[in-house]
């Protein structure tokens, strides 16, 4: 029972809490609910905000909303959670999806056991005692069997150091930091760095507030319509009538996002098939396009023919054939960095009179001076800068937290190579401790809710069998840690995805190691062997 649990736990030391969670989040929030009120543990969440939310507590900026589709973009595990709570929108906005994350805190009593405006500084695995010790940057230490970083894949912001930044007379933002309170644009000249998702998501909210939208783009993107759309109650009926056979296709495909691809290979259908799943996939918004093809991600033929096809839309949507060319990707197949969609007519507001794209691939970010953005030999004049420049992603807020291991072990010097995690779970040398959606996990590359509760389930599943079975450690080997890593890399080289410079390899980053962060075989393969894994009594993690 889970009150026996809870007697054994407290029994395996001397520790103020069973488990430190660091975030909150839907990973933290989901992994408080499963150790507390199914295992019966005590569990102390840390999170540096004033309130839940994680990516959506953060990230404020016009135009913020998810690309998966809503009724996936939340949690499954619990029918009435699942059955109360209806998104407005096909691809709702940031508000929105902060609520939705209140709701759930709200509806499992999560908040009394979640400590708000506290910042993790540090964390160490006390050998002798055989417990964690997690210091709080008000000064306390509070120490634990398990600890549990769930700290987010992409909750780094990252600021490019430009120089002069500090002497620019105007306002200046970075979309992750965007204000509570919102910014006034009006009659402003604003300048918008770069052209990712965020980049994409605000652009038509800047364009239309603003008095002058310059947009310094360093590299294009391949962006399809999402073809938002509201969603009714009869629509909402409809997807409850088939939830539980939706959930169960979402959860068995590789992008936790449910599609069904519509050929195998560009080899296996015809050109006119091709050009009308094309056309459909571009209609109908969303993903669509990246499951036209199965080996898009393997096959350059296949790849290059959807690349082809964006690129065509671009050139007919953008009126000017110059700023069209510009727009057009080519140095990076379709999806080798994170393929964003776009909202609000993105690609149409280039058309405006008051919005200018400058291309700083060509010519870069030289400095920031008192009046704007200076590249080349000329200052582009701004009132505000907006920084949509990305995050030091996957490997970046983890290594932040400062964890020491066993014979203080560094994690972040030990992933000066890059990350090495045995399933994105764990680390070999830091015996407790589990991440959520950690490096070589699949992660950002599904629909993460799908991924985070597979994470949450498969350890909470685990510590549970430690606590039956009276193990009071657990830690992969170095073995098992080795052949993650190797069989990690022999998947990515048969992808494309190391021909694009992107933070899916840390590439974004100066001076970061350039290696894949994510494992990139897809969910299904990588649920078979988390289930593998618990079928040996887990198999490449020691236990004592
Ligand atoms: P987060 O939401 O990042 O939460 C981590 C929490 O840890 C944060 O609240 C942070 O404050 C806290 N924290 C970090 N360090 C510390 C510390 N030292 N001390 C205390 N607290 C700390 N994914 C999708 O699947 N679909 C989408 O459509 C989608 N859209 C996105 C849009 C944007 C703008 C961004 C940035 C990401 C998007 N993502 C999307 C990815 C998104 O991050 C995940 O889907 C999900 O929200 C991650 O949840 P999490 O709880 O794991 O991490
Ligand atoms: O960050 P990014 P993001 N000079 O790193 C440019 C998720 N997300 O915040 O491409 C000039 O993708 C950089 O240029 P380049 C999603 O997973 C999801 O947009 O490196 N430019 C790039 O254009 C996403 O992938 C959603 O050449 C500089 C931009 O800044 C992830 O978050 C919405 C520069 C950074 O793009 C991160 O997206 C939003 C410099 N020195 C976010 N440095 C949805 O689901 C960087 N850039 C809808």
């Amino acid at each position: 029972s889970s009150d026996k649990r809870a007697a054994d736990a407290a029994q395996t030391g001397d520790t103020d809490v069973d488990a430190v969670v660091v975030g909150a989040g839907f990973s933290g929030l989901y992994m408080l609910h499963r150790l507390r009120d199914e295992l019966g543990l005590s569990v102390k969440v840390i999170e540096k905000a004033d309130d839940v939310g994680g990516t959506w507590y953060w990230n404020k900026y016009p135009g913020a909303r998810c690309d998966s589709r809503s009724w996936f973009y939340c949690f499954s595990f619990d029918e009435e959670i699942r059955d109360e709570w209806q998104y407005s929108e096909k691809f709702p906005e940031q508000p929105e999806i902060l609520e939705y994350q209140r709701f759930v805190a709200d509806r499992l009593d999560l908040r009394r056991d979640i400590e708000f405006n506290t910042e993790v500084t540090s964390a160490a695995f006390d050998e002798n005692a055989g417990v964690w010790n997690v210091e709080t940057d008000d000064g306390s230490t509070i120490s634990s069997q398990f600890f549990v970083p769930a700290v987010g894949n992409l909750s780094k912001p990252y600021l490019p150091d430009f120089d002069g930044l500090e002497s620019f007379g105007g306002e200046w933002y970075h979309t992750a930091k965007w204000p509570e309170e919102g910014v006034d644009l009006s009659g402003k000249r604003v300048g918008l760095v770069g052209t990712g998702s965020t980049g994409i998501q605000i652009m038509p909210r800047l364009a239309e507030r603003s008095e002058h939208l310059t947009v310094f783009q360093r590299t294009p993107n391949y962006g399809v319509p999402a073809r938002n759309e509201p969603l009714t109650d009869e629509e909402w009926e409809e997807i409850r009538e088939n939830y539980e056979e939706m959930w169960e296709e979402a959860h068995a495909s590789d992008a936790g996002l449910g599609f069904d691809t519509e050929f195998d290979s560009i080899d296996e259908a015809s050109e006119e098939e091709i050009d009308r799943a094309l056309e459909e996939g571009w209609e109908n918004g969303a993903q669509g396009l990246l499951n036209v093809f199965t080996d898009v991600m393997v096959n350059e033929e296949s790849n290059e023919r959807v690349a082809e096809f964006i690129r065509s839309k671009i050139r007919e949507i953008v009126d000017d054939p110059e700023v069209a060319e510009k727009l057009v990707p080519t140095d990076h197949p379709y999806g080798a960095k994170r393929p964003p969609l776009t909202y609000d007519g993105y690609y149409e507001k280039y058309n405006r009179d008051d919005v200018e794209l400058v291309d700083v691939g060509e010519s870069p970010i030289e400095r920031i001076e008192t009046d704007g953005i200076r590249t080349g030999d000329s200052v582009h004049d701004l009132d505000i800068i907006v920084f949509a420049t990305g995050f030091d992603a996957v490997t970046g807020t983890f290594e932040q937290l400062n964890i020491q291991g066993r014979n203080g072990i560094d994690l972040e010097e030990k992933w000066d190579a890059g990350p090495r995690t045995h399933l994105g779970l764990a680390v070999h040398g830091f015996p407790n401790m589990f991440m959520v959606t950690g490096p070589q996990s699949p992660s950002v590359l599904t629909n993460m809710t799908v991924a985070i509760e597979q994470h949450v389930e498969w350890i909470s599943d685990c510590i549970e069998y430690m606590l039956d079975n009276d193990y009071s450690f657990i830690e992969p080997t170095e073995e098992a840690e080795n052949e993650w890593n190797e069989h990690n890399d022999e998947v990515v080289d048969q992808t494309l995805f190391d021909q694009a410079n992107s933070w899916y390899r840390g590439d974004n980053i100066p001076g970061k190691e350039s290696t894949f962060l994510i494992y990139p075989g897809g969910l299904i393969a990588y649920n078979e062997k988390c289930d593998e894994v618990v079928e040996n009594d887990y198999e490449g993690f020691e236990l004592k």
